[in-house]
């Protein structure tokens, strides 16, 4: 399948597939009754209020500490995507995120378990919300709205030139699921010069992060 668009630039590239993942069990059999996905995983995943990336707001579930239970769920859901994708391999691990509400929020964050050569692959579900790409060197923000069934991936590139997050919305209303698939790789096989650029990056980062924190501030006053 070819993305409904993508970004392809010295940032790296980013593909998005509209309404892309497909039960195919479920299409199939057409008396059977149709999965919803959204609810299945709300109702089935053990989910936990953490912090992560600074943020208290949403719920998440990590495929690393309790895969076992939801293996052949997720190997199924595995296989349909890459089937969609036309790839090999899109990784055995998951992460997901469960938004309650439009003030439910991921923070500015990068994905740290990723290797050079790894895509992030994640699949929505639910209610539509906006995913936020920001380019930490120049501030410049890609945006791409994520609604049911919609898949999007990103490259190691993409994701080490930006930071991203799904950032409160006023626009959007309703719960939404978002399922990650990726490979996971201890940082340090990426070799130390990797690591190094990473490190090197890390305080500039926080400074674009901050930036983007005060304008949206600012915008959201303004709209008061
Ligand atoms: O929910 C999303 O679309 C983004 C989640 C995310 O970036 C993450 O879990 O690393
Ligand atoms: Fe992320």
């Amino acid at each position: 399948m070819k993305p409904s668009f993508e970004f392809n630039n010295e940032l790296g590239r980013l593909c998005l597939y509209r309404k892309a993942y497909v039960d195919r069990e479920t299409v199939t059999e057409s008396d059977r009754e149709v999965v919803n996905m959204f609810e299945k995983l709300r109702d089935t995943l053990e989910w936990k209020r953490n912090s992560m990336h600074g943020n208290h707001d949403r719920m998440t579930w990590d495929g690393r500490k309790s895969a076992n239970k939801h293996k052949e769920f997720f190997s199924d859901m595995k296989k349909n995507i890459e089937h969609v994708l036309g790839v090999e391999d899109i990784g055995n691990n998951n992460f997901a995120n469960y938004y309650k509400n439009e003030g439910n929020r991921t923070f500015w964050h990068r994905d740290y378990d990723i290797n050079p050569d790894d895509l992030v692959t994640m699949v929505s579900f639910g209610s539509p919300r906006i995913l936020t790409f920001v380019d930490y060197r120049t501030d410049k923000v890609y945006e791409v709205e994520l609604g049911d069934r919609d898949i999007v991936t990103f490259d190691f590139n993409w994701n080490m030139n930006t930071f991203h997050a799904v950032e409160k919305s006023r626009k959007h209303e309703g719960e939404r699921i978002s399922l990650q698939f990726f490979n996971l790789h201890c940082p340090k096989k990426w070799g130390k010069e990797n690591l190094k650029k990473w490190r090197e990056t890390e305080p500039i980062k926080k400074q674009a992060v901050s930036r983007r924190r005060s304008k949206v501030n600012k915008k959201r006053k303004k709209s008061c």
